[in-house]
Protein backbone atom coordinates (compact mmCIF):
# COMPACT_ATOMS: atom_id res chain seq x y z
CA UNK A 1 0.00 0.00 0.00
CA UNK A 2 1.38 3.18 -0.68
CA UNK A 3 -0.17 7.01 0.13
CA UNK A 4 -3.68 6.85 1.20
CA UNK A 5 -6.27 9.54 -0.04
CA UNK A 6 -8.59 10.38 2.74
CA UNK A 7 -11.87 10.87 0.02
CA UNK A 8 -12.09 7.61 -1.71
CA UNK A 9 -15.50 7.56 -0.81
CA UNK A 10 -16.60 10.75 -2.22
CA UNK A 11 -15.05 10.43 -5.39
CA UNK A 12 -15.93 7.03 -5.92
CA UNK A 13 -19.78 7.20 -5.51
CA UNK A 14 -19.96 10.89 -6.85
CA UNK A 15 -22.19 12.44 -3.67
CA UNK A 16 -21.43 10.70 -0.04
CA UNK A 17 -21.99 7.10 -0.01
CA UNK A 18 -25.61 6.04 2.01
CA UNK A 19 -24.18 4.00 4.96
CA UNK A 20 -20.89 4.10 4.54
CA UNK A 21 -20.96 7.56 7.20
CA UNK A 22 -18.36 6.14 9.53
CA UNK A 23 -15.61 6.31 6.31
CA UNK A 24 -16.27 9.64 5.93
CA UNK A 25 -14.18 12.28 4.42
CA UNK A 26 -11.21 12.27 6.86
CA UNK A 27 -10.64 9.30 7.84
CA UNK A 28 -8.68 6.77 6.33
CA UNK A 29 -10.26 3.97 3.67
CA UNK A 30 -11.03 1.25 4.90
CA UNK A 31 -8.75 -2.16 3.68
CA UNK A 32 -8.81 -6.17 4.62
CA UNK A 33 -6.74 -7.55 6.85
CA UNK A 34 -3.93 -9.75 4.86
CA UNK A 35 -3.15 -11.89 8.02
CA UNK A 36 -6.96 -13.52 8.24
CA UNK A 37 -7.00 -13.82 4.21
CA UNK A 38 -4.12 -15.54 4.40
CA UNK A 39 -4.78 -18.05 7.13
CA UNK A 40 -8.00 -18.71 5.44
CA UNK A 41 -6.59 -19.30 2.49
CA UNK A 42 -4.39 -21.91 3.98
CA UNK A 43 -7.11 -23.07 6.10
CA UNK A 44 -8.82 -24.15 2.75
CA UNK A 45 -6.23 -25.49 1.22
CA UNK A 46 -6.13 -28.36 3.45
CA UNK A 47 -9.82 -29.58 2.18
CA UNK A 48 -7.95 -31.63 -1.14
CA UNK A 49 -4.29 -31.14 -0.33
CA UNK A 50 -1.92 -32.62 -2.87
CA UNK A 51 1.40 -33.94 -1.67
CA UNK A 52 2.79 -30.71 -4.45
CA UNK A 53 1.75 -28.55 -2.21
CA UNK A 54 -1.88 -27.67 -3.76
CA UNK A 55 -4.82 -28.89 -4.11
CA UNK A 56 -7.02 -31.50 -6.11
CA UNK A 57 -10.27 -30.41 -5.22
CA UNK A 58 -12.73 -30.89 -8.00
CA UNK A 59 -16.06 -30.06 -8.43
CA UNK A 60 -18.54 -32.95 -6.24
CA UNK A 61 -15.66 -34.51 -5.01
CA UNK A 62 -15.22 -35.34 -0.86
CA UNK A 63 -13.20 -32.69 -1.06
CA UNK A 64 -14.68 -30.09 -3.16
CA UNK A 65 -17.57 -31.07 0.03
CA UNK A 66 -15.34 -30.58 2.98
CA UNK A 67 -14.40 -27.49 1.56
CA UNK A 68 -17.94 -25.78 0.61
CA UNK A 69 -19.21 -26.78 4.67
CA UNK A 70 -15.40 -24.45 5.74
CA UNK A 71 -17.27 -21.53 3.68
CA UNK A 72 -20.85 -21.98 4.98
CA UNK A 73 -19.21 -22.05 8.59
CA UNK A 74 -17.17 -18.57 7.83
CA UNK A 75 -20.66 -17.17 6.14
CA UNK A 76 -22.73 -17.91 9.42
CA UNK A 77 -20.09 -17.16 11.37
CA UNK A 78 -20.04 -13.82 9.47
CA UNK A 79 -23.55 -12.95 9.70
CA UNK A 80 -24.80 -14.39 6.33
CA UNK A 81 -27.99 -15.65 5.57
CA UNK A 82 -26.72 -18.92 3.86
CA UNK A 83 -28.33 -21.35 1.03
CA UNK A 84 -27.52 -23.81 -1.53
CA UNK A 85 -29.13 -23.01 -4.77
CA UNK A 86 -30.59 -25.44 -7.06
CA UNK A 87 -27.49 -25.38 -9.26
CA UNK A 88 -25.26 -26.51 -5.85
CA UNK A 89 -24.30 -22.39 -5.93
CA UNK A 90 -23.36 -21.64 -1.79
CA UNK A 91 -24.27 -18.24 -1.34
CA UNK A 92 -24.60 -15.89 1.90
CA UNK A 93 -26.77 -13.25 1.93
CA UNK A 94 -26.42 -9.66 4.31
CA UNK A 95 -29.43 -7.51 4.33
CA UNK A 96 -29.68 -4.25 2.72
CA UNK A 97 -31.12 -1.15 4.07
CA UNK A 98 -33.71 -1.38 1.35
CA UNK A 99 -34.08 -5.20 0.64
CA UNK A 100 -36.07 -4.23 -2.50
CA UNK A 101 -33.06 -3.33 -4.53
CA UNK A 102 -31.36 -6.07 -6.46
CA UNK A 103 -28.27 -7.57 -4.85
CA UNK A 104 -25.12 -6.80 -5.08
CA UNK A 105 -23.17 -10.46 -5.84
CA UNK A 106 -19.34 -11.50 -5.26
CA UNK A 107 -17.45 -14.08 -4.75
CA UNK A 108 -16.34 -16.94 -6.91
CA UNK A 109 -15.48 -20.76 -6.76
CA UNK A 110 -13.35 -23.23 -4.45
CA UNK A 111 -13.22 -25.91 -6.75
CA UNK A 112 -10.38 -26.73 -8.30
CA UNK A 113 -8.28 -28.37 -11.60
CA UNK A 114 -6.71 -31.90 -10.73
CA UNK A 115 -3.27 -30.84 -9.63
CA UNK A 116 -4.40 -27.45 -9.08
CA UNK A 117 -3.17 -24.59 -6.63
CA UNK A 118 -4.74 -23.06 -3.46
CA UNK A 119 -5.11 -19.50 -5.12
CA UNK A 120 -7.59 -19.42 -8.38
CA UNK A 121 -11.09 -18.94 -7.17
CA UNK A 122 -10.38 -18.94 -4.02
CA UNK A 123 -8.97 -15.67 -3.70
CA UNK A 124 -12.49 -14.47 -4.98
CA UNK A 125 -14.38 -16.18 -2.46
CA UNK A 126 -12.08 -15.54 0.33
CA UNK A 127 -11.98 -12.27 -1.05
CA UNK A 128 -15.69 -11.78 -0.92
CA UNK A 129 -15.77 -12.74 2.51
CA UNK A 130 -13.41 -9.86 3.96
CA UNK A 131 -15.45 -7.35 2.51
CA UNK A 132 -18.46 -9.00 4.82
CA UNK A 133 -15.89 -8.84 7.87
CA UNK A 134 -15.24 -5.21 6.94
CA UNK A 135 -18.41 -3.89 6.39
CA UNK A 136 -19.08 -5.71 9.90
CA UNK A 137 -16.69 -4.92 11.38
CA UNK A 138 -16.79 -0.80 10.49
CA UNK A 139 -20.80 -1.47 10.95
CA UNK A 140 -22.01 -0.44 7.70
CA UNK A 141 -25.08 -1.04 6.40
CA UNK A 142 -25.08 -1.28 2.59
CA UNK A 143 -28.56 0.22 0.94
CA UNK A 144 -28.33 -2.96 -1.42
CA UNK A 145 -28.58 -6.65 -0.28
CA UNK A 146 -25.21 -8.29 -0.90
CA UNK A 147 -24.60 -11.61 -1.54
CA UNK A 148 -21.54 -13.39 -1.39
CA UNK A 149 -21.07 -16.75 -4.01
CA UNK A 150 -19.14 -19.50 -4.44
CA UNK A 151 -20.19 -20.80 -8.01
CA UNK A 152 -20.79 -24.88 -8.42
CA UNK A 153 -17.90 -26.41 -10.92
CA UNK A 154 -16.15 -23.62 -12.36
CA UNK A 155 -13.41 -25.63 -13.85
CA UNK A 156 -15.77 -28.09 -15.28
CA UNK A 157 -17.70 -25.70 -17.67
CA UNK A 158 -18.76 -22.47 -15.54
CA UNK A 159 -21.56 -24.95 -14.37
CA UNK A 160 -23.38 -22.99 -11.19
CA UNK A 161 -22.61 -19.42 -13.49
CA UNK A 162 -24.44 -20.60 -16.63
CA UNK A 163 -27.44 -21.91 -14.37
CA UNK A 164 -27.45 -18.83 -12.57
CA UNK A 165 -28.06 -17.01 -16.10
CA UNK A 166 -30.87 -20.06 -16.97
CA UNK A 167 -28.34 -21.39 -19.93
CA UNK A 168 -27.43 -24.63 -18.36
CA UNK A 169 -29.22 -27.25 -20.46
CA UNK A 170 -30.24 -30.63 -20.11
CA UNK A 171 -27.57 -31.76 -22.35
CA UNK A 172 -24.52 -29.73 -20.46
CA UNK A 173 -25.75 -31.67 -17.39
CA UNK A 174 -24.67 -34.74 -19.34
CA UNK A 175 -21.38 -34.23 -19.48
CA UNK A 176 -18.90 -35.76 -16.58
CA UNK A 177 -16.24 -32.92 -15.97
CA UNK A 178 -13.29 -33.83 -14.05
CA UNK A 179 -15.07 -35.88 -10.62
CA UNK A 180 -16.25 -38.38 -12.52
CA UNK A 181 -19.51 -38.01 -12.22
CA UNK A 182 -22.15 -36.62 -14.52
CA UNK A 183 -22.99 -32.54 -13.63
CA UNK A 184 -26.33 -33.46 -13.17
CA UNK A 185 -25.54 -36.21 -10.54
CA UNK A 186 -22.85 -34.00 -8.93
CA UNK A 187 -25.24 -30.83 -8.57
CA UNK A 188 -27.40 -33.30 -6.33
CA UNK A 189 -24.25 -34.41 -4.70
CA UNK A 190 -23.79 -30.84 -3.44
CA UNK A 191 -26.94 -30.14 -2.11
CA UNK A 192 -28.65 -28.86 -5.44
CA UNK A 193 -31.67 -30.26 -7.45
CA UNK A 194 -31.19 -30.42 -10.99
CA UNK A 195 -35.00 -31.42 -11.81
CA UNK A 196 -35.69 -27.77 -10.36
CA UNK A 197 -32.57 -25.66 -12.20
CA UNK A 198 -35.21 -22.76 -13.41
CA UNK A 199 -35.28 -21.70 -9.64
CA UNK A 200 -31.56 -21.23 -9.36
CA UNK A 201 -32.15 -18.91 -12.50
CA UNK A 202 -31.90 -14.97 -12.87
CA UNK A 203 -32.88 -12.27 -14.86
CA UNK A 204 -31.65 -9.16 -16.27
CA UNK A 205 -32.32 -6.96 -13.35
CA UNK A 206 -32.23 -9.39 -10.95
CA UNK A 207 -28.71 -8.58 -9.87
CA UNK A 208 -27.51 -5.00 -9.60
CA UNK A 209 -23.94 -6.06 -10.16
CA UNK A 210 -21.34 -8.83 -10.01
CA UNK A 211 -17.66 -7.92 -9.30
CA UNK A 212 -15.13 -11.03 -8.82
CA UNK A 213 -11.89 -10.56 -7.34
CA UNK A 214 -9.47 -13.26 -9.17
CA UNK A 215 -5.88 -13.89 -9.11
CA UNK A 216 -4.46 -12.82 -12.89
CA UNK A 217 -3.17 -16.65 -13.92
CA UNK A 218 -0.88 -14.95 -16.20
CA UNK A 219 2.42 -12.93 -15.86
CA UNK A 220 1.71 -9.08 -16.70
CA UNK A 221 1.03 -7.67 -13.22
CA UNK A 222 3.88 -9.86 -11.45
CA UNK A 223 6.77 -8.72 -14.11
CA UNK A 224 5.37 -4.89 -13.97
CA UNK A 225 5.22 -4.98 -10.27
CA UNK A 226 1.74 -3.84 -11.02
CA UNK A 227 -0.99 -3.94 -7.63
CA UNK A 228 -4.55 -4.33 -9.53
CA UNK A 229 -5.52 -5.77 -12.68
CA UNK A 230 -8.62 -4.07 -14.15
CA UNK A 231 -10.29 -6.36 -16.54
CA UNK A 232 -11.60 -5.40 -19.44
CA UNK A 233 -12.99 -8.75 -21.26
CA UNK A 234 -12.69 -12.44 -20.53
CA UNK A 235 -12.02 -15.12 -23.83
CA UNK A 236 -14.41 -16.96 -24.57
CA UNK A 237 -14.27 -20.92 -24.83
CA UNK A 238 -14.92 -23.70 -26.78
CA UNK A 239 -14.23 -27.45 -26.29
CA UNK A 240 -14.58 -30.38 -28.55
CA UNK A 241 -14.11 -34.51 -28.03
CA UNK A 242 -12.03 -35.50 -30.64
CA UNK A 243 -11.82 -39.23 -31.84
CA UNK A 244 -9.27 -40.56 -34.05
CA UNK A 245 -10.08 -43.62 -35.66
CA UNK A 246 -7.01 -45.75 -37.42
CA UNK A 247 -7.16 -49.63 -37.31
CA UNK A 248 -5.82 -51.93 -33.90
CA UNK A 249 -3.73 -54.51 -34.78
CA UNK A 250 -0.33 -56.84 -33.47
CA UNK A 251 2.51 -54.21 -32.30
CA UNK A 252 5.00 -56.94 -33.50
CA UNK A 253 3.44 -58.30 -36.62
CA UNK A 254 2.20 -55.19 -38.31
CA UNK A 255 4.72 -53.69 -40.67
CA UNK A 256 5.51 -49.75 -40.16
CA UNK A 257 4.39 -49.35 -43.91
CA UNK A 258 0.70 -51.34 -43.06
CA UNK A 259 -0.35 -49.48 -39.89
CA UNK A 260 -3.16 -46.84 -39.09
CA UNK A 261 -1.82 -46.04 -36.54
CA UNK A 262 -4.20 -43.75 -34.56
CA UNK A 263 -1.78 -42.62 -31.62
CA UNK A 264 0.53 -41.38 -34.81
CA UNK A 265 -2.56 -39.68 -36.55
CA UNK A 266 -3.55 -37.97 -33.02
CA UNK A 267 -0.16 -36.80 -32.32
CA UNK A 268 0.06 -35.32 -35.91
CA UNK A 269 -3.11 -33.55 -35.54
CA UNK A 270 -1.66 -31.82 -32.23
CA UNK A 271 1.52 -30.55 -33.72
CA UNK A 272 -1.16 -29.27 -36.24
CA UNK A 273 -3.63 -27.27 -34.04
CA UNK A 274 -0.37 -25.75 -31.97
CA UNK A 275 0.48 -24.91 -35.20
CA UNK A 276 -2.68 -23.26 -36.13
CA UNK A 277 -2.85 -21.24 -33.19
CA UNK A 278 0.51 -20.19 -33.32
CA UNK A 279 1.15 -19.02 -36.90
CA UNK A 280 -2.14 -17.02 -37.01
CA UNK A 281 -1.87 -13.50 -36.14
CA UNK A 282 -3.35 -12.42 -32.69
CA UNK A 283 -3.75 -13.79 -29.38
CA UNK A 284 -5.98 -16.79 -29.96
CA UNK A 285 -4.91 -19.78 -28.21
CA UNK A 286 -5.88 -23.75 -28.88
CA UNK A 287 -4.77 -26.64 -26.45
CA UNK A 288 -4.66 -30.40 -26.69
CA UNK A 289 -5.03 -31.13 -22.93
CA UNK A 290 -6.02 -34.81 -22.30
CA UNK A 291 -5.11 -37.97 -24.87
CA UNK A 292 -6.31 -41.73 -24.52
CA UNK A 293 -5.49 -44.51 -26.80
CA UNK A 294 -7.45 -47.61 -27.59
CA UNK A 295 -6.76 -50.15 -26.59
CA UNK A 296 -4.16 -49.27 -24.55
CA UNK A 297 -1.63 -51.67 -24.02
CA UNK A 298 1.98 -51.38 -25.45
CA UNK A 299 2.02 -54.28 -28.22
CA UNK A 300 -1.40 -53.13 -29.75
CA UNK A 301 -1.27 -50.14 -32.13
CA UNK A 302 -3.68 -48.03 -31.19
CA UNK A 303 -6.77 -48.31 -33.34
CA UNK A 304 -8.69 -45.39 -31.12
CA UNK A 305 -7.83 -41.94 -29.79
CA UNK A 306 -10.04 -39.58 -27.73
CA UNK A 307 -8.40 -36.73 -27.26
CA UNK A 308 -9.55 -32.92 -26.01
CA UNK A 309 -9.14 -29.48 -28.02
CA UNK A 310 -9.77 -26.22 -26.84
CA UNK A 311 -10.17 -22.89 -27.90
CA UNK A 312 -9.97 -19.60 -26.58
CA UNK A 313 -10.18 -15.78 -27.94
CA UNK A 314 -11.72 -12.06 -27.33
CA UNK A 315 -13.69 -13.25 -30.41
CA UNK A 316 -15.69 -15.77 -31.23
CA UNK A 317 -15.34 -15.11 -35.22
CA UNK A 318 -11.60 -15.56 -34.38
CA UNK A 319 -12.78 -18.78 -32.45
CA UNK A 320 -14.73 -20.36 -35.32
CA UNK A 321 -11.53 -19.84 -37.78
CA UNK A 322 -8.77 -21.09 -35.35
CA UNK A 323 -11.80 -23.91 -35.90
CA UNK A 324 -12.40 -24.24 -39.39
CA UNK A 325 -8.74 -24.16 -39.81
CA UNK A 326 -7.72 -27.09 -37.58
CA UNK A 327 -10.40 -28.51 -39.13
CA UNK A 328 -8.84 -28.18 -42.69
CA UNK A 329 -5.50 -30.12 -41.07
CA UNK A 330 -7.19 -32.85 -39.73
CA UNK A 331 -8.53 -33.64 -43.21
CA UNK A 332 -5.31 -33.33 -44.89
CA UNK A 333 -4.34 -35.74 -41.98
CA UNK A 334 -6.81 -38.18 -41.80
CA UNK A 335 -6.32 -38.64 -45.84
CA UNK A 336 -2.80 -39.13 -45.71
CA UNK A 337 -2.86 -41.77 -42.98
CA UNK A 338 -5.67 -43.88 -44.17
CA UNK A 339 -7.60 -42.80 -40.82
CA UNK A 340 -11.11 -40.82 -39.72
CA UNK A 341 -10.89 -38.19 -37.37
CA UNK A 342 -14.36 -36.42 -35.44
CA UNK A 343 -14.90 -33.33 -33.78
CA UNK A 344 -18.29 -33.11 -31.32
CA UNK A 345 -18.37 -30.10 -29.56
CA UNK A 346 -19.18 -30.21 -26.03
CA UNK A 347 -22.65 -27.89 -24.89
CA UNK A 348 -20.63 -25.67 -22.69
CA UNK A 349 -18.94 -22.86 -25.15
CA UNK A 350 -18.71 -19.92 -22.43
CA UNK A 351 -19.16 -16.99 -24.60
CA UNK A 352 -16.20 -13.70 -24.91
CA UNK A 353 -17.31 -11.23 -22.68
CA UNK A 354 -16.43 -7.28 -22.48
CA UNK A 355 -16.69 -6.14 -18.76
CA UNK A 356 -18.76 -3.01 -17.87
CA UNK A 357 -17.05 -0.20 -18.80
CA UNK A 358 -18.26 1.83 -15.70
CA UNK A 359 -17.13 -0.89 -13.54
CA UNK A 360 -13.80 -0.74 -14.54
CA UNK A 361 -13.79 2.74 -14.03
CA UNK A 362 -15.08 2.03 -10.51
CA UNK A 363 -12.49 -0.15 -9.49
CA UNK A 364 -9.41 1.51 -11.34
CA UNK A 365 -10.43 4.72 -9.43
CA UNK A 366 -11.17 2.55 -6.27
CA UNK A 367 -7.27 1.56 -6.89
CA UNK A 368 -5.84 4.85 -7.62
CA UNK A 369 -7.46 6.45 -4.36
CA UNK A 370 -6.40 3.18 -2.49
CA UNK A 371 -2.65 4.29 -3.44
CA UNK A 372 -2.83 1.04 -5.51
CA UNK A 373 -0.79 0.87 -8.87
CA UNK A 374 -3.44 -0.49 -11.61
CA UNK A 375 -3.65 -1.23 -15.70
CA UNK A 376 -6.55 -2.42 -17.90
CA UNK A 377 -5.94 -5.44 -18.89
CA UNK A 378 -7.88 -8.76 -21.06
CA UNK A 379 -8.77 -12.31 -19.04
CA UNK A 380 -6.94 -15.32 -21.00
CA UNK A 381 -8.76 -17.35 -18.18
CA UNK A 382 -12.14 -17.98 -17.84
CA UNK A 383 -14.49 -16.85 -15.35
CA UNK A 384 -17.52 -17.17 -14.08
CA UNK A 385 -18.13 -13.46 -14.13
CA UNK A 386 -18.77 -13.93 -18.01
CA UNK A 387 -21.70 -15.84 -17.85
CA UNK A 388 -22.81 -13.05 -15.30
CA UNK A 389 -22.24 -10.48 -18.06
CA UNK A 390 -25.06 -11.68 -19.67
CA UNK A 391 -27.81 -10.67 -17.28
CA UNK A 392 -25.55 -7.68 -14.75
CA UNK A 393 -22.62 -5.17 -15.12
CA UNK A 394 -19.76 -7.10 -14.17
CA UNK A 395 -16.55 -6.39 -13.02
CA UNK A 396 -13.66 -7.68 -12.38
CA UNK A 397 -10.18 -7.17 -10.30
CA UNK A 398 -7.02 -9.36 -11.04
CA UNK A 399 -4.32 -9.30 -8.51
CA UNK A 400 -0.76 -10.95 -9.20
CA UNK A 401 0.28 -14.34 -9.56
CA UNK A 402 4.05 -15.02 -8.97
CA UNK A 403 5.72 -15.75 -11.69
CA UNK A 404 2.63 -15.95 -14.02
CA UNK A 405 2.25 -19.83 -12.50
CA UNK A 406 -1.57 -21.36 -12.42
CA UNK A 407 -3.76 -24.49 -12.61
CA UNK A 408 -0.37 -25.43 -11.15
CA UNK A 409 0.82 -26.54 -7.02
CA UNK A 410 3.19 -23.70 -7.28
CA UNK A 411 0.25 -20.94 -7.97
CA UNK A 412 1.00 -18.13 -5.64
CA UNK A 413 0.11 -14.94 -4.21
CA UNK A 414 1.29 -12.87 -1.59
CA UNK A 415 -1.12 -12.07 1.51
CA UNK A 416 -0.49 -8.72 0.91
CA UNK A 417 -1.48 -8.62 -2.99
CA UNK A 418 -5.01 -10.71 -1.79
CA UNK A 419 -5.63 -7.98 0.46
CA UNK A 420 -5.47 -5.21 -1.95
CA UNK A 421 -7.45 -7.06 -4.48
CA UNK A 422 -10.16 -7.37 -0.97
CA UNK A 423 -9.30 -3.48 -0.67
CA UNK A 424 -10.44 -2.41 -4.18
CA UNK A 425 -13.53 -4.86 -4.17
CA UNK A 426 -14.63 -3.15 -0.71
CA UNK A 427 -14.45 0.20 -2.52
CA UNK A 428 -16.05 -1.26 -5.62
CA UNK A 429 -19.01 -2.46 -3.95
CA UNK A 430 -19.64 0.44 -1.65
CA UNK A 431 -19.50 2.80 -4.92
CA UNK A 432 -22.10 0.47 -6.70
CA UNK A 433 -24.40 0.55 -3.81
CA UNK A 434 -23.76 4.33 -3.37
CA UNK A 435 -24.91 4.89 -6.95
CA UNK A 436 -21.72 5.27 -9.24
CA UNK A 437 -23.50 2.77 -11.79
CA UNK A 438 -25.83 5.01 -12.22
CA UNK A 439 -23.83 8.17 -11.98
CA UNK A 440 -21.35 7.14 -14.84
CA UNK A 441 -24.55 6.36 -17.53
CA UNK A 442 -25.86 3.72 -18.64
CA UNK A 443 -24.65 0.23 -19.79
O1 LIG B 1 -10.06 -22.73 -17.40
C1 LIG B 1 -10.12 -21.54 -17.05
O2 LIG B 1 -9.80 -20.60 -17.73
C2 LIG B 1 -10.53 -21.20 -15.66
O3 LIG B 1 -9.42 -21.20 -14.84
N1 LIG B 1 -11.57 -21.98 -15.22
MN1 LIG C 1 -9.02 -22.15 -13.06
MN1 LIG D 1 -10.81 -19.42 -11.46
Amino acid sequence: MKAISPCLFAILAAGPIPGAAGAAAGQEPIVANPERMEQRILALSQFGANPEGGVSRVAFSDADIAGRVYISELMRAAGLDVRIDTAGNLIGRRAGRDDGLPPILIGSHIDSVPGGGNYDGDVGVIGALEVVELLNEHRIETRHPLEVVSFTDEEGGLTGSRAMVGKLTDEAMNVVPHSGLTIRDGIRRVGGDPDRLDEAARKPGDLAAYIELHIEQGGILYEEGTDIGVVEGIVGIRWWDVVVEGMANHAGTTPMNRRSDAMVTAAELTLAVNRVATELEGRQVATVGRIQAFPGAPNVVPGKVTMSLEIRDLEAAKMQKVYELIVAEADRIAAARDAEIRFEEIDLAAEPAPTDERMRDIIAAAAGELGLSYRRMPSGAGHDAQDLAQIAPIGMIFVPSVDGISHSPREYTSAEDMANGASVLLHSVLAVDGGALDARGSH
